[in-house]
């Protein structure tokens, strides 16, 4: 695969490939063979890596892929990838030429925005996806009317094609299915008013897909939960399948002190050591998305839980050690250490934000190591 970078800190991130295939192969299970998966690898795939996320995906029995953007389409078309790709966000019409081109799927909710790309795309022609607002209120249209116009002013030019219709659910990952139940009869609704209906029908996300059987339709979006993440606390102990975390996130102590009762630690000065104690210092910060909230949390050492003490500087934090840890012991942020672990969603809960924000978060700089297997299969470091 990817030729072995190397790189010089000791704060990681390590991918479990396997885990990736895993949990595919588990909603794989619960959705039957006739409906398809689109990984949904946008935002570096939740902060997991394009690439290896895409490749793994793919050779696991996804299908398709589906980003935000039409630049994240044209990287992962550089580096290869010829599966369908399809951007789920809104793109300009003066793209659909670049999209065409390197058959990349746009996302259309507008006859006008049909009118305007179509003077734009050359030879290849153009795949949509009709996007219909049933009550997620972000992007789509929401009428019949709207509908009927723009598959009248597709059906005008053989450079358009719809490829698919699908909506988004708001609330599929709460246990009430009432919002969720109003979304998927809206969304029937208006297919079935479609002239023609189009190869590919989506509506399920991660929860939709581990939560409702009515919502498969031809294809799911799944996002979270190939990660190995459930969509939302509540939903986690009635998921029906068995997700297996991909992501860990590592670091090392690089310096080790014993401070006296009294001495301080950190920008502010806001810890206070109440007697002898061992500090260590991380090179993990705020830059790497190990954010100032952190302050008061808990790393993984020796399988041990201990306090992060002081401010979290942009590179570097402290951790304060029951004991004198050498230079170079392993810290697990996130992840497993002997019988304990630090799950991401409770590094989610101590910042009152959710998995996927934690795991978006982890910056381009933090190296990622791919495993498979148990092998380490290669580095990716986003600076070289
Ligand atoms: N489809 C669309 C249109 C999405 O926006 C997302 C996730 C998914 C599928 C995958 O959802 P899942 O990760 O829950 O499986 N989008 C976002 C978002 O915009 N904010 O958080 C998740």
């Amino acid at each position: 695969m990817e030729s072995r970078n190397e790189f010089h800190r000791d704060t990681w991130v390590e991918v479990d490939l396997d885990a990736i295939q895993h949990n595919i192969q588990q909603i794989a299970g619960q959705i039957g063979l006739d409906v398809a998966i689109m990984a949904v690898v946008k935002a570096n795939a939740y902060g997991h890596g394009y690439l290896p996320v895409a490749r793994t995906a793919l050779a696991s029995g996804a299908t398709h892929l589906a980003v935000a953007f039409i630049d994240e389409a044209l990287f992962l078309r550089k580096q290869g990838i010829t599966a369908p790709i399809m951007v789920l966000g809104a793109s300009r019409p003066e793209d659909a030429g670049i999209a065409a081109a390197n058959e990349i799927q746009l996302t259309v909710y507008s006859k006008e925005w049909v009118v305007q790309a179509v003077p734009h795309i050359q030879n290849k022609p153009l795949l949509i996806h009709v996007k219909c607002d049933t009550g997620m209120g972000r992007i789509g249209l929401k009428t019949a009317d709207e509908l009927r116009e723009i598959e009248q002013e597709a059906a005008r030019h053989d450079t358009i094609k719809i490829e698919g219709i699908y909506t988004h659910f708001a609330t599929a990952d709460e246990t009430d299915t009432r919002y969720a139940d109003e979304q998927a009869e809206r969304f029937r609704k208006l297919i079935d008013h479609m002239k023609v209906k189009p190869p590919l029908i989506h509506a399920s996300n991660s929860a939709a897909a581990l939560m409702r059987r009515d919502s498969f339709f031809s294809i799911i979006r799944f996002g979270i939960s190939m990660y190995g993440l459930s969509p939302s606390n509540e939903i986690a102990d009635k998921l029906p399948a068995r997700l297996t975390p991909a992501l860990s996130f590592h670091s090392t102590v690089v310096h080790v002190k014993k401070v006296e009762p009294g001495e301080k630690i950190s920008y502010g000065s806001t810890y206070e050591a109440a007697g002898q104690e061992w500090i260590g210092t991380l090179p993990v910060g705020y830059a790497d998305g190990w954010i100032r909230k952190m302050q008061g949390f808990e790393v993984l050492i020796d399988g041990k839980r201990v306090p992060i003490v002081g401010r979290v500087c942009m590179d570097q934090c402290m951790i304060r050690m029951p004991e004198n840890y050498p230079v170079g012991t392993k810290v697990t942020l996130i992840g497993r250490q002997n019988g304990d672990a630090i799950l991401i969603d409770e590094v989610a809960d101590h910042l009152e934000t959710i998995n996927y924000e934690v795991a978006c978060a982890i910056a381009a700089r933090v190296p990622r190591i791919y495993s498979k297997k148990n092998k380490s299969v290669f580095v990716l470091n986003s600076l070289n």
